[in-house]
C-alpha cells in the first residue's frame, strides 16, 4: 500500500498500538510482506473469507511472501477507502449471546498490502499477475462475473466485456480476460505458473474459470492455452460466510468501539467454512490455521453448501422481498418461513445430496437455520434476492432436477422457483417498488410483461374468465389444479433456456411451479406458506 500520512482519528498503522486490548491486530512485520496473492474481486466477501484466513495465517508464522494484492474490478471506492488506512480495515464477528443481545469481536486485518482499480489501471493489474512474486490469482467476483450462460456453463462469446476483451489485448475488462492476458504476460517473461483460485458460489468453480480461461485463451493463442492447460492448477473449493453489505450506522458503532474511524469495516457471522483442494501450482499458505480445510475432491461440499445454505437463502430471500420481511432474521421470526425451510432441506434437499463421511446432516441444518437467525447480521433480502438468473441453476434447478430424476415429489423447492418468478414483478404485495438487479434485467422484464399476456390470452380463453380473475384474492387454491393462466404465465418464463435450460419443458415441473405461483398470488406470501402441507380440498 502507497504510504500516506495518517489523518488523525483515522485507523492507520500508526493507530494499530493505541487500539482497545479487545481488538485484534497483526502482530505480524507488515513491512516484510510481499504480496503472493493478487486477488480479483475485493469485495466485502474476499475481505470477511479470504483475507481473514490469511491474516490468520500470517499471525501463525506463515511465510511473508504471503501479502495480498487486490483488485477492485469496477469501482474505486474500496481503494478509496482503504488507502489512507494503509490497507488496514476491521472485520467484525457478529452474533447474538445466551441473552439475545447483539455481541462483535473485532479484529484489524493486516494482509491487504495495496487495492488496485482496475479501470483506471489495467497495466498495473496484468503487471500483477504477470509479477515475479505472485504465485496465487484468486477471484470472488460472484457468478456473474465468470460470463458464461448459467444453464449451459459455457463461455458468452456475445457478451460486451469478453467480445471486449478479445479485440483489445491491452486494456481488458472481464475477469476472464484479466487472467489469460495477465498469464500471456507470465509466460512471455518466462516466469512459472501459478494457482488460479475460485472462490465464487458456483459448481465445482475451479474447472469452471478453467473452463472459461481456456476458452477465451484458445481463442488469443492455442500455445498460451495449452501452456495453461498444462502448468496452472485451478483447485475447486467451497466458500461458506454470511457477509452482509456494511452500512453508515455500522460504520459508526464500529468507531466507536475502535476509538478510530475505520472508513469500510466489514461485518459477518463468526461461522467460516472454507474447503479447498489441495492442488497449487507454486505453494500455498498453510490457511489451516484460519479454518481452512484441505481436500482432494472439494464436490460433495460445495454440493451440500449450494443446495443448503444458498438454496434456502434464495428461497427465504425472493418470498420475504414480496412479504416485506426486509432481513433475514425478521424472515426467520416467522414461524411459517422457519418451517417452510426446515422441511425444504429435511424433505426435498437432503435426500439429494451426496454422502459426506461423519456429516452430522440433521445438525448441519440445525447450526443453518440458526445462522440465518442471527439478530446481530441484518441480511437484507433484497441483497441476496440480486441475479437470481446467475443463481437459480446451481441453488434450486439442480436440486429440483435430482428430484425429477428420483420420481420424487418437490413442492417446497417449486414454492422457491415460484418465489422468484413472482419477485420479478419489482412490485412487493404492499406495492412497494424495487429494480430487479440482475445482468439478464432486460430480458426477464420483456419476459415477464410477454408471461402476463399469455396469461391474459389463456384466462380469457379458457372457461375460467380473465387472468385477473384467476388470482382470487384470498381464495386457498394451493392444492387445486393450476388454472390455464397460470400454466401459460409460469410456462413463459420458464421458457428462459438460459435460466431453465430443458426444465422449462418439462410439464411436471412447470405444472408444480405454476401451482406454487397460484398459490402465492391467491394467498400471498404468508398465507402461501402457512398453506403448505394443508390436505388438498375436497
Ligand atoms: C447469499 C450468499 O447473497 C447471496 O446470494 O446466498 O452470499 C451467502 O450469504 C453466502 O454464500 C454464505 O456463505
Amino acid at each position: 500500500m502507497e504510504l500516506v500520512a495518517p489523518e488523525a482519528g483515522r485507523l492507520h498503522a500508526a493507530s494499530l498500538a493505541a487500539l482497545p486490548a479487545q481488538v485484534a491486530r497483526p502482530g505480524y512485520d507488515r513491512a516484510a510482506l510481499k504480496a503472493g496473492i493478487v486477488h480479483l474481486g475485493l469485495g466485502a466477501f474476499a475481505r470477511a473469507h479470504l483475507a481473514a484466513v490469511n491474516d490468520a495465517a500470517l499471525r501463525a508464522g506463515a511465510d511473508r511472501g504471503w501479502g495480498i494484492c487486490g483488485v477492485s474490478l469496477r469501482q474505486a471506492d474500496t481503494r478509496d477507502a482503504l488507502a489512507p488506512q494503509d490497507g488496514l480495515y476491521a472485520l467484525a464477528l457478529r452474533s447474538a449471546g445466551e441473552d439475545g443481545r447483539p455481541r462483535q469481536h473485532l479484529t484489524v486485518i493486516g494482509c491487504l498490502l495495496e487495492t488496485l482499480v482496475a479501470p483506471e489501471d489495467p497495466q498495473a493489474v496484468l503487471a500483477r499477475i504477470a509479477g515475479p512474486d505472485t504465485r496465487i490469482v484468486s477471484v470472488t467476483v460472484t457468478e456473474k462475473g465468470y460470463c458464461h450462460d448459467p444453464a449451459s456453463g459455457r463461455l458468452d462469446l456475445a457478451h460486451p466485456d469478453i467480445a471486449h476483451d478479445l479485440a483489445q489485448p491491452a486494456a481488458p475488462r472481464s475477469t476472464i480476460g484479466f487472467l489469460v492476458r495477465g498469464l500471456q504476460r507470465r509466460r512471455a517473461a518466462g516466469l512459472g505458473p501459478v494457482t488460479v483460485m475460485s472462490l465464487d458460489n458456483l459448481p465445482a468453480n475451479g474447472r469452471l474459470l478453467r473452463a472459461m480461461v481456456l476458452a477465451f485463451a484458445t481463442r488469443v493463442d492455442a500455445a498460451l492455452a495449452a501452456w495453461i492447460a498444462a502448468a496452472c492448477e485451478f483447485p475447486c473449493s467451497m466458500v461458506d460466510r454470511i457477509v452482509p453489505r456494511t452500512t453508515d450506522a455500522d460504520r459508526q458503532e464500529i468507531a466507536g468501539a475502535l476509538g478510530v474511524r475505520d472508513a469500510w469495516p466489514v461485518l459477518a457471522e463468526p461461522y467460516l467454512e472454507w474447503v479447498v483442494e489441495d492442488r497449487f501450482a507454486a505453494g500455498r499458505p498453510d490457511w489451516t490455521a484460519g479454518g481452512a480445510r484441505f481436500v482432494d475432491d472439494a464436490a460433495p461440499f460445495e454440493t451440500l453448501k449450494l443446495r443448503m445454505v444458498n438454496g434456502a437463502h434464495s428461497a427465504l430471500a425472493c418470498l420475504s422481498v414480496m412479504a416485506g420481511w426486509t432481513t433475514v432474521d425478521q424472515a426467520m421470526a416467522q414461524p411459517a418461513m422457519a418451517c417452510y425451510l426446515r422441511d425444504l432441506m429435511r424433505n426435498e434437499i437432503e435426500p439429494t445430496l451426496p454422502a459426506l463421511p461423519g456429516l452430522d446432516l440433521m445438525a448441519y441444518r440445525q447450526r443453518l437455520l440458526r445462522r440465518f437467525a442471527n439478530p446481530a447480521l441484518k441480511h437484507q433480502t433484497r441483497q441476496i434476492a440480486m441475479d437470481g438468473s446467475q443463481k437459480l441453476p446451481q441453488r434450486l434447478l439442480a436440486t429440483v432436477r435430482a428430484r425429477l430424476a428420483a420420481d420424487l415429489p418437490f413442492p417446497g423447492l417449486a414454492l422457491a422457483v415460484a418465489g422468484w418468478l413472482h419477485f420479478l414483478r419489482g412490485v412487493d404485495q404492499d406495492g412497494r417498488r424495487y429494480d430487479i438487479q440482475d445482468p439478464m434485467a432486460d430480458i426477464l422484464a420483456r419476459r415477464y410483461a410477454s408471461a402476463e399476456r399469455a396469461a391474459l390470452q389463456a384466462g380469457a380463453d379458457s372457461a375460467g374468465g380473465v387472468w385477473a380473475g384467476a388470482e382470487r384474492a384470498g381464495e386457498d387454491t394451493a392444492g387445486e389444479e393450476p388454472a390455464a393462466a397460470m400454466l401459460a404465465w409460469t410456462g413463459e418464463l420458464t421458457g428462459l433456456e438460459a435460466v431453465f435450460g430443458d426444465l422449462g419443458q418439462n410439464p411436471r415441473f412447470v405444472r408444480a411451479v405454476a401451482q406454487a405461483v397460484q398459490s402465492l398470488r391467491s394467498l400471498g406470501v404468508a398465507g402461501a406458506l402457512a398453506a403448505r402441507g394443508l390436505p388438498r380440498p375436497g
